[in-house]
């Protein structure tokens, strides 16, 4: 599976391929950044295959393997178990590929695939405590009904977790966001999210969820979302959200090159910051190179972005501002992109340029 001959690593145009990639799936718009909670619409989405025609209706959840009491479950049945609601965000593990060089021909995220939404569900654990997971079992495996072929194999889009990761209390079955329907593109009528993880383990279109006695070796699981320096290492998979932050482009845009142009004077800059791996600590705002911190409000939620903000006065001419969050575990966003060769992880700083009238 040593995939660098067929899709070798770009430099300079974007290929057919991946900007039909870029139209099929959006990113969150940045100016959504000032919404603590990103509108439906505006959340970004990450679809590999075809989006499925799911009506509740026919639709059942199987729960099986590696179990005490296999189960199938309508919608109804699983609407009617405790329901919660968790503010998450979510972020591809692609994001911000396209700004790494060599780039990964894949969805060429520059910085937007990275959205906030709150989930409502019931917890995963207590369908699996129900369904009574022997201890036999090493992973639980998500599929979903989405088909394709990826690498040469044709699967489902399926991951696993580990079974103490998946009775995490915050880990949902989800039928609802922002307290509407769950949308088709967003997995109807049911899907797994896994906060603090990036979005590859928040399986959609969710039919059945296996317990197994040994390690899943699916496409998604065993071979995509690995870091690795070079095509056809190990690797080492993709877990947790690293560190990470965006600015809101202050100003009004150029339509085409999307330059930020701004009057004079003070102007508040605000952003958002997440990591998986805890809270965020500190933000720094950076001003033509130069750094200063900005305040942070208080984490909403413990799996959602924080809001950051700081005064800035502007004088005219050209800018470059800039952002960098440290998180809980001391971890700080690198200036530079990190290499990987599939462009997963990068969490390198925002930029922006202004130009102050
Ligand atoms: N069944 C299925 N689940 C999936 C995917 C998919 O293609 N098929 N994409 C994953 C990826 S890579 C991401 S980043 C998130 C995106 O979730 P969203 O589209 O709701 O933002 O869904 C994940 N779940
Ligand atoms: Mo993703």
């Amino acid at each position: 599976m040593n995939d660098i001959t067929r899709r070798p690593p770009q430099v300079g145009r974007y290929t057919l391929e991946e900007v039909a990639l870029a139209a099929r799936n959006s990113g969150m718009p940045l100016e959504a950044l000032r919404h603590d909670v990103t509108p439906v619409g505006m959340h970004y989405c990450l679809v590999h295959f075809d989006i499925p025609a799911l009506g509740p209706a026919d639709w059942r959840l199987e729960v099986g393997g590696c179990v005490e009491r296999p189960r199938r479950l309508g919608l109804e049945d699983l609407q009617r178990l405790p329901a919660r609601t968790v503010r998450a965000t979510l972020e591809c593990a692609g994001n911000g590929r396209a700004q790494v060089s060599p780039r990964y021909p894949s969805v060429p995220w520059i910085e937007e695939g990275v959205s906030t939404a709150e989930w409502t569900g019931t917890p995963l654990a207590g369908v699996l405590e129900a369904a009574g997971v022997r201890p036999e079992a090493r992973e639980i495996v998500f599929w979903g009904a989405d088909r394709g072929i990826d690498r040469g194999t044709e699967h489902a889009f399926a991951r696993s977790l580990a079974p103490a990761e998946a009775m995490r209390e915050d880990v949902l079955l989800a039928w609802s966001m922002n307290g509407q329907p769950l949308p088709a593109p967003h997995g109807a009528p049911l899907r797994l999210v896994v906060p603090r993880w990036y979005g590859m383990a928040s399986v959609k279109w969710l039919v059945r969820i296996e317990a197994i006695d040994h390690a899943f070796d699916g496409v998604q699981q065993a071979h995509s979302y690995h870091f690795r320096r070079e095509a056809g290492e190990r690797g080492v998979p993709c877990t947790r959200m690293r560190v990470n932050s965006l600015l809101a482009p202050p100003g009004i845009p150029d339509f085409y090159t999307r330059a930020r142009v701004l009057p004079a004077g003070r102007v508040e800059i605000f952003g958002r910051a997440w990591s998986g791996e805890g809270g965020i600590s500190r933000v720094e705002l950076g001003v033509d190179g130069a750094w200063r911190d900005a305040r942070l409000e208080p984490a909403p939620a413990p799996q959602a972005w924080q809001r950051w903000m700081a005064d800035w006065d502007a004088t005219a001419g050209e800018h470059e501002l800039a952002c960098r969050a440290t998180d809980a575990a001391g971890h700080v966003q690198p200036i530079e992109p990190p290499w990987d060769v599939t462009g997963f992880g990068n969490n390198s700083v925002h930029r922006v340029r202004v130009r102050v009238v």
